[in-house]
C-alpha cells in the first residue's frame, strides 16, 4: 500500500517538482533571511540562477553551526505568530539546536509520517506502541501525531520503565512498536527473562526502527526476538524529526521523501557532489518547509543514494542504511552528543582538569557512556566525601545540559594515556562489538 500517488511519480514529475520547489524555498530565503542572503551575496548567486536541480551545487551549504550561531529562532523565516511548535536537540549548556514548524509544516511532517507507518503496513486497526521519548525530541511526537494521521490508535508510552512498557504492549494488544532498536532488543530480553511467549503473549507483527546507528546484526537479532518485520526510518531535527526516509517491505534502503527534501552525497572534505550510487556525506534541502527551510544541511551521515526503481512501486531514490558519520558526533541511545560538548561541561567543572576519556560501551543491548576525568593536584583525594561531591556534580551537568546519564569516574592526576598526536578523547568499544 501506497500513502500517496507523490510517491510512485515518473521520475521525471518529481524532478521538475523538485526543481520548481527548490526555485521556491531559495528565493524565499534570500527574500526573508539575513543569513541566507548574505551567504547568497558571498558566492555571487541569486535565486534566478538556478535553472536546473544541478545547479543546487552552486548553493551554500547550512552546518550545524549556523543554527547554534542564531539560536533561538535567528534562521526562522516566519514571525512567531505563526510558529505552533518547538523541538530542540541537546547542546552546550545554553546553546541546543531549535527548530520550528507553522501549521503548514506540521501537515508536511505529519505526511511524510503517514507514508512511514503505510510503509509498514499499519491502519486504522492497528495499535502503536510508541516508545519514542516526548519532549523536545522530535522521535515522540513525530510518531504520535502520523500514527493519528493514518488513524491507528497510538500509546504514547515515551521512554523508560520497560517493565511498564512491556505490560502495556501486551495488555493494549501492541501491533506496532516504535522506538530506537537498542531500546527493542532490551524489551526482548527482559520480556524473555520474564518467561514471555512472545508470539502467544504479544501481537507485534511490525517494528519502526531509527535514530541511532545500528549493525546489521542487532536489526536482524530484534526482529528474531520479536518475530517482525523490522523496518527502518531515518530523520533529523533540523529537517524535519523523524520521516526523511523509509525502508518499505522489499527493500532496506531508504526511499527519500524526495518531493519534499532534496538530497545530495557529497565528499566530506571536498564538497563536491558525488555520482549517483558513490558512498559520502547526506546533503538535504528542504524544499517545502517554511519556518524554518534549510538549504544544503550537512547532515554528517554517511550513506550513498540509488534511483532504481523498487518492487513496492515507489519511485523515490533509495539510500543506503546509514554506514556512519563525517564527524565525531556520537548517538548515546539515541540522544546526540559531541565530544567538545563533554569537554566544555567538564571545563567547567570545579576539582577536575581537562585530562579525560570517554568511553561509550554496551551494557545489554542499551548504550552506556563512562567518562573518566583526572582530578586536579589541589583535590584532597583522601576525602571521600569531596570527590563524591564533585563527580555527582558532573553527572548532574552532563544529563541537565547534555540529556546523558554517564558514568563518571575520578582518577588520579596523570593516570590517562597521553597522545603524542591528537589526543584520543573517544573510545568506542560498541564498534567493536
Ligand atoms: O533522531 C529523528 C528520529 C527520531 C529519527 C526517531 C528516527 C526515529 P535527531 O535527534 O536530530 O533526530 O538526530 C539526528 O540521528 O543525523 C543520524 O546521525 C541519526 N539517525 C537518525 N535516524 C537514523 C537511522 C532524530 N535510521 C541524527 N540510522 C541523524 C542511523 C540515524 N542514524
Amino acid at each position: 500500500m501506497i500513502w500517496n500517488k507523490a510517491e510512485s511519480a515518473p521520475r521525471e514529475e518529481i524532478e521538475a517538482t523538485q526543481l520548481e520547489r527548490l526555485r521556491e524555498t531559495a528565493s524565499r530565503v534570500y527574500a526573508i533571511s539575513p543569513f541566507y542572503k548574505q551567504k547568497f551575496d558571498e558566492l555571487g548567486i541569486l535565486p534566478q540562477d538556478i535553472k536546473s536541480i544541478d545547479d543546487i551545487a552552486k548553493l551554500p551549504f547550512t552546518k550545524k553551526q549556523d543554527l547554534r550561531d542564531h539560536y533561538p529562532f535567528g534562521l526562522f523565516c516566519v514571525p512567531m505568530s505563526e510558529v505552533v511548535r518547538i523541538h530542540s536537540s541537546s547542546g552546550t549548556t545554553g546553546k541546543p539546536t531549535v527548530v520550528g514548524y507553522n501549521a503548514h509544516d506540521m501537515e508536511v511532517w505529519n505526511e511524510v509520517m503517514a507514508r512511514v507507518y503505510t510503509m509498514a503496513g499499519v491502519t486504522a486497526k492497528d495499535v502503536v506502541h510508541n516508545g519514542y521519548g516526548y519532549g523536545l525530541f522530535t522521535g515522540g511526537l513525530g510518531f504520535h501525531y502520523g500514527a493519528e494521521k493514518v488513524g491507528a490508535t497510538i500509546v504514547p508510552a515515551s521512554g523508560g520503565f520497560t517493565d511498564r512498557q512491556l505490560m502495556l504492549m501486551r495488555d493494549f494488544g501492541a501491533t506496532v512498536l516504535a522506538c530506537t532498536p537498542s531500546f527493542a532488543l532490551h524489551l526482548a530480553e527482559v520480556a524473555a527473562k520474564a518467561g514471555s511467549e512472545f508470539r502467544k503473549d504479544y501481537k507485534l507483527k511490525v517494528g519502526i526502527f531509527g535514530a541511532e546507528p545500528t549493525s546489521k546484526g542487532l536489526k536482524e537479532a530484534v526482529a528474531k526476538s520479536w518475530d517482525i518485520r523490522y523496518q527502518e526510518v531515518y530523520g533529523l531535527s533540523e529537517i524535519i524529526g523523524p520521516g526523511v526516509s523509509s525502508s518499505c517491505e522489499y527493500s532496506d534502503r531508504l526511499h527519500i521523501f524526495e518531493d519534499h527534501f532534496l538530497a545530495e552525497i557529497i565528499d566530506p572534505k571536498t564538497g563536491e557532489v558525488l555520482p549517483e550510487g558513490q558512498r559520502g556525506e547526506l546533503v538535504i534541502t528542504t524544499l517545502t518547509k517554511q519556518a524554518l527551510p534549510i538549504i544544503r544541511y550537512r547532515t554528517g551521515d554517511i550513506t550513498s543514494i540509488i534511483k532504481e526503481p523498487c518492487k513496492c512501486g515507489r519511485t523515490h531514490a533509495r539510500m543506503e542504511s546509514i554506514v556512519g558519520r563525517a564527524d565525531d558526533m556520537l548517538i548515546v541511545n539515541g540522544v546526540n552528543v559531541y565530544p567538545s560538548q563533554v569537554e566544555h561541561v567538564i571545563a567547567n567543572s570545579e576539582g577536575v582538569t581537562l585530562n579525560y576519556q570517554i568511553i561509550a560501551s554496551k551494557k545489554g543491548h542499551l548504550d552506556k557512556l563512562e567518562i573518566m576525568v583526572e582530578v586536579s593536584d589541589d583535590v584532597m583525594r583522601d576525602n571521600i566525601g569531596e570527590l563524591e561531591n564533585i563527580k555527582k556534580r558532573i553527572q548532574d551537568d552532563l544529563l541537565n545540559n547534555l540529556y546523558i546519564n554517564a558514568a563518571v569516574k575520578l582518577v588520579e592526576p596523570s593516570t590517562i594515556e597521553r597522545s603524542m598526536g591528537k589526543a584520543v578523547r573517544v573510545i568506542d568499544k560498541r564498534k567493536e562489538a
